[in-house]
This record gives C-alpha cells, sequence and structure tokens, in this order.
C-alpha cells in the first residue's frame, strides 16, 4: 500500500495490504474543514469526500479489506505496461478531464473601455448595473463549461474583493455602497451551479507603488493568500507572463522594468499555492502544471504534446515550443488555449456585432481540446454586469452542435478485431475503448508497437469525426496514426495524424463504410488508448 499525500509524495509505504496488486490511498489534507481520500486498486477508484476523521477511518479500513480481496485476487493478472516519459499527476489528471472552461475579464476597463488599465483609475468608475453572478455562471454552465477563472486583479491594480492590503478595491467603488465583492459572488455562484472557480492574479500591477521593489513581492503574496484563504476551493491560479513597463505607480508615472525570471522568486511564490490549495493547477508560460499554448488565438499546434523540456522556462519567458509541446521532454506540461469570444479580452460596445460565430466557436474546439489541450475561453461581462445576449446566442448554438455531434458514439455498434490483446487479458481488451471510460484502456504486449483494430459494422454508417484518447497515467505513448475505411472490396487510407494525448478529434468530409480500421503506424512502446469514437456533425455545423 502506497499512502501519498497531496504534494504526491508517498508518506507511508506497505506490503500489509497490497499483496496481490498495489493500493494507493490519497489524503487531501484539511482544507477549511474539507478532506478528500481517494483509493485506488488496479482500474478501481474511491474518492471519499469530508466527513468526521473517525468514520472516515473506518470506511477506509472496511474498504481496504475489500479492495484488498480484488487486488489479491488479481496477483495473476497480466502486468500493466510500464510508464513512458514524463507522467501527470493527479491535479494534472483532474484538469485533462475539465477540457473545456471559461474566462471572465472584469475590471475598471469595463467601464472606460480600454484592454490594459494604466492603474490610475478612480474606484468609482467601477459600477456594474445589475451585475448577476449567477447569470454569468449560468451561461458558462450551458455552454458546457467546467470551470470558470476569474481576473480577480488585472494590470491596473483595481481588486474585484476588498483587500485589506490595498484602497484600490471594490471596497471604495459606488458598487453596493462598497460592500461588493465580485470574487465572492462568483466562487459562491459557481458552488451553487457545480463549476470550479480558478482566479486570475496579475503579477504586473501598475497602481502599486512598489511595483518592481521586494515589497510588492511581499503585497501580491499577501493577496494570494486571501484569495486562496476566503473563496473556498480554487481549482487554478493563473499566472500571467505579461510583466513590467509604464505605468502610475503610485503617483510616479514612469517605466519600470523587472527580471521575470527572478523578480517574483517563483518557487517560493508557488509554494504558498501548493500549502493554501494543494489539489490547484497553476498557469504560466512555463508551467508548473500546464502551459500556455503560445498565442491567443485558441489553437494548438498539430502535433501538440502533453510534454516539454523544462530547462530555461519560466513565467513571461521563452515561447519557442509552448504550441506543439517537446517530445519526449523533462516534464508533463500540458497546453491550455486562451481565447476571447471578441476580439478583446473585456467588454466593447463596439464588439457587439463581432462575437465569434458557432462555427468560429467549433474550428477553435476542434483545434484545441480535439488536439489534446484544454479551452479557455473568455465571456466578458458587460457594464451591466452580465453576459450579453449575443455572447449567448452563439455559445447556445455552438453547445447544441456539440452535443448534436458527440451524444451517439456511433461505433459502439461495432464487433471489434484487434490485431493484438496485451496478454490476451479481459483487462486490456479493445471493448475497453467503447465504454466511455478514460480509466479503462486497450493495450498490446510490449513487443507489439504497432497495433491494427478493425470495426465491423452489420449496416453501413455515416461519420465524419473520429475521436481517440491515450491513457494518460503512463504517459504519451502514439507517435502516429492512420485511419482506414474499406471501399470497394480494399483498405482506402481517409486520414493519419501525430499526438494523442488527451484527445485527438479528426474531423472530415462525412464518410459511408461498413469498415473502419485502425492503425498505429508509430510508438516508442505499446499502445494504452482509453477511447475510440465516430460521430457524424449535424448538416449545420459542418457549412462554413
Ligand atoms: C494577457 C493579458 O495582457 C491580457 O490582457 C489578457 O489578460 C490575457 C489573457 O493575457 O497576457
Amino acid at each position: 500500500m502506497r499512502w501519498v499525500d497531496a504534494s504526491g509524495e508517498t508518506r507511508l509505504d506497505t506490503a500489509l495490504f497490497g499483496r496481490g496488486g498495489q493500493i494507493q490511498l490519497e489524503w487531501y489534507p484539511a482544507i477549511r474543514g474539507r478532506h478528500e481520500m481517494t483509493l485506488r486498486t488496479a482500474g478501481q477508484q474511491c474518492i471519499i469526500p469530508g466527513m468526521k476523521l473517525v468514520i472516515r477511518a473506518m470506511m477506509c479500513f472496511g474498504l481496504f479489506a475489500m479492495l484488498n480481496t480484488v487486488a489479491a485476487s488479481g496477483s495473476n493478472a497480466v502486468p500493466p505496461p510500464q510508464s513512458f516519459g514524463p507522467v501527470p499527476t493527479e491535479r494534472q489528471l483532474r484538469w485533462h478531464e475539465m477540457e473545456f472552461y471559461g474566462f471572465l475579464h472584469f475590471t475598471v476597463n469595463t467601464f472606460t473601455d480600454k484592454e490594459w488599465g494604466y492603474g490610475d483609475e478612480d474606484e468609482k468608475v467601477f459600477n456594474p448595473t445589475a451585475f448577476d453572478a449567477d447569470q454569468i455562471v449560468s451561461v458558462a454552465k450551458q455552454a458546457g463549461m467546467k470551470g470558470l477563472i476569474l481576473t480577480a486583479k488585472h494590470h491596473d491594480g483595481f481588486c474585484l474583493w476588498p483587500s485589506q492590503y490595498t484602497e484600490h478595491s471594490v471596497r471604495n467603488s459606488p458598487w453596493k455602497g462598497g460592500h461588493g465583492d465580485v470574487v465572492k459572488e462568483i466562487s459562491a455562484a459557481c458552488r451553487r451551479h457545480g463549476l470550479k472557480f480558478g482566479v486570475y492574479l496579475s503579477p504586473w500591477d501598475r497602481n502599486h507603488k512598489d511595483y518592481g521593489r521586494p515589497e510588492y513581492v511581499a503585497y501580491y503574496r499577501n493577496q494570494l493568500r486571501e484569495l486562496l484563504t476566503n473563496y473556498g476551493d480554487i481549482f487554478t491560479v493563473w499566472f500571467d507572463g505579461a510583466n513590467g513597463g509604464d505605468g502610475f505607480y503610485g503617483g510616479a508615472r514612469e517605466k519600470r522594468q523587472i527580471d521575470n525570471r527572478n523578480y517574483y522568486d517563483w518557487d517560493n511564490t508557488w509554494r504558498i499555492v501548493r500549502e493554501l490549495m494543494p489539489g490547484a493547477v497553476m498557469f504560466s508560460d512555463g508551467g508548473p502544471d500546464f502551459r500556455w499554448v503560445g498565442n491567443e488565438d485558441g489553437i494548438a499546434g498539430d502535433p501538440c504534446w502533453a510534454t516539454l523540456n523544462m530547462a530555461g522556462r519560466y513565467p513571461g519567458g521563452s515561447s519557442a515550443h509552448l504550441n506543439s509541446g517537446e517530445r519526449p521532454g523533462t516534464a508533463w506540461l500540458p497546453a491550455e488555449c486562451d481565447v476571447s469570444i471578441r476580439p478583446g479580452w473585456f467588454y466593447h460596445a463596439s464588439e457587439d456585432t463581432r462575437v465569434k460565430t458557432p462555427r468560429q466557436l467549433l474550428d477553435i474546439y476542434y483545434k484545441s481540446v480535439g488536439r489534446g489541450a484544454d479551452l479557455n475561453l473568455n465571456l466578458p461581462p458587460d457594464r451591466r454586469g452580465r453576459i450579453h445576449e449575443n455572447d449567448i446566442r452563439s455559445l447556445t448554438e455552438f453547445r447544441r452542435l456539440l452535443d448534436a455531434t458527440f451524444s451517439k458514439n456511433l461505433a459502439k455498434a461495432a464487433s471489434l478485431t484487434a490485431s493484438n490483446i496485451r496478454g490476451g487479458a479481459k483487462q486490456f481488451a479493445a471493448r475497453n475503448l467503447l465504454d466511455g471510460k478514460r480509466n479503462t484502456y486497450w493495450a498490446t504486449d510490449d513487443n507489439v508497437t504497432t497495433p491494427e483494430l478493425v470495426l465491423s459494422f452489420a449496416k453501413p454508417i455515416t461519420f465524419n469525426v473520429v475521436s481517440l484518447r491515450e491513457y494518460l497515467p503512463l504517459g504519451q505513448r502514439v507517435e502516429g496514426f492512420a485511419l482506414d475505411q474499406f471501399k470497394d472490396g480494399q483498405w482506402v487510407e481517409f486520414a493519419k495524424g501525430t499526438s494523442v494525448g488527451n484527445l485527438r478529434l479528426v474531423r472530415g468530409e462525412p464518410l459511408t463504410t461498413d469498415k473502419v480500421r485502425l492503425r498505429i503506424t508509430q510508438s516508442p512502446v505499446c499502445p494504452a488508448l482509453a477511447e475510440f469514437g465516430l460521430y457524424a456533425e449535424p448538416a449545420q455545423a459542418q457549412t462554413p
């Protein structure tokens, strides 16, 4: 048995319970009264949410006994493949499962019609007329987003929560008589609607007098602590790479350059997040948990590897290879595609007619989520403090088209023939590809790195989207694949690709056939694939 704490460190290691297989207990310690435990043995997982210690201990004991029986009975089981290269942490796996979430860019800029505030804005300009956190969050939820990241503080330094460390905040705005707290309202609405909540806290602060000096770093960390202790669970902290330049700086109105690499002492700043919110993932150009994709168009590279070489990487550092990732890489550092539904990140009435269309959003989805990245789509609240009707219209149709496409996996009707199954074991059977679960997978024997899978249908099917997913805990393995249809008595290739990772969506012209073949054409080790799907997009999604 391994007892792993939230930072990934093994706290206890004993063979007492795990003779026939491995049982893992992960314990996320008390975070403001919340506990989470994960019990895992080969192919099984049980998460026990917050409850009193004694009850948890009793439940664990019973579950251990049960899981140990399962693990012991599998003592002669075929061993799973060894992992390849860097592998994701638990917190990164949880982030991969989200796939699609949103940004909320909201601050004084919304009212001054700017993208970057200078830092000298009067707090009084922040005055939404009909702020409605439930409207904002429910729009995101209906769009299928799994979480929202709020700009608690953008480069202008204005704080959307009443920070005790500055006067430059909602406390001095007329909104709700100075008693408003946007961070509180959005985080609470996220909890009510079942979305995760994250914060963007700009390192660059054009308002603060000490920016560029050590005192500011202490201020920044104090604010980070406030956000991580007063607003419940935070799934991510988003560290922007844009750093230093001209600004108000307490009235100095000058240019301040900083040394991006050393000024923020990132190791110690990140440590605060690990201590206060061990389950949270952190974003920046250089990680440590997920990376920028290198553009603000929402488009991942093809290939887009989830791995990167980390030497010389830091927030605000080089963007070389962020779009494609690097293979095999020294760390698991998957990409996030961030893009706004409008040309700007903040709301501007002049952009009401320039909202991305449902088809543009679909194209972005296929080129981000469909290339193994997560999509972070920005929805800027307007001056009322709501998501604008035009944005909602576009999102609603986008969601309808996605649901119409992915509600039915046509591959489920197929009979499957795999050229190899690891040890001939049911545990690694090709059928695992169709069960809709990311924790079961098809794997082959170690020496079989280019297997094939044939899907045969009783009646011809028509599809135009193929999906593939790797079993991520074993690392990113596949380097090349091809897809064939059986046409006029022979196999004809209709698509090929390289990286798969969390998800690969291949989108093309509709095909009608009664046989489809997947060929893994390149892999340094035996592949481990979790899902395979064939889908048909409604006609409206396919027309330009
Ligand atoms: C950039 C910022 O400068 C933009 O204003 C926006 O917040 C974007 C998401 O990140 O670096």
